[in-house]
């Protein structure tokens, strides 16, 4: 598998727990890097236009509402198969369908209010990573 780079934010839920730290060490302990991070307060300009893919389903407005709720941690994640490898640490969308282990078992309340997101594709993490970050952000281990 080859190395990529995907895009996290950790959910104002999840940064009201001051739990930032716990959740990044996850991705760390399985076999992710840090290779840039922000902290932000996402406008609701910016969290309508992240999760423009949604803008059609119902729960489109509370989900945007929840995004400006409170700060978030933003940060790009890199390793082997990092895209699969994250959403296997995040869980299922629902935390009640979430395995044990995972982030969203353990820190997500809802299906709205549920700890973190993580791009679903390469494609998408790649225009995710671009939505947040300048190339000159991003310190990739392959650079070093
Ligand atoms: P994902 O975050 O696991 O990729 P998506 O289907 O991409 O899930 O949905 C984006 C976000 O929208 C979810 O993380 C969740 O916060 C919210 N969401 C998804 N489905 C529902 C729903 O049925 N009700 C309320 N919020 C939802
Ligand atoms: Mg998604």
């Amino acid at each position: 598998m080859p190395i990529q780079q995907t895009l996290s934010i950790i959910k104002p839920d999840a940064v009201k727990q001051n739990v930032i730290g716990e959740i990044l060490t996850r991705f760390e302990k399985n076999g992710l890097s840090i290779v840039a991070g922000k902290y932000l307060f996402l406008t609701k300009e910016q969290a309508e236009k992240f999760y423009d893919i949604h803008r059609e389903r119902p729960f489109f407005t509370d989900l945007v509402d929840f995004m400006i709720s409170g700060p978030v941690f933003v940060s790009v994640l890199e390793g082997e198969d990092a895209v699969l490898k994250n959403r296997e640490i995040m869980g299922a969308t629902d935390p009640k369908e979430a395995a044990d282990g995972t982030i969203r078992k353990d820190f997500a309340k809802s299906i709205d209010a549920n700890a973190v997101h993580g791009s679903d594709s390469h494609e998408n993490a790649i225009k995710e990573i671009m939505f947040f970050f300048r190339e000159d952000e991003i310190i990739s281990k392959l650079e070093l």
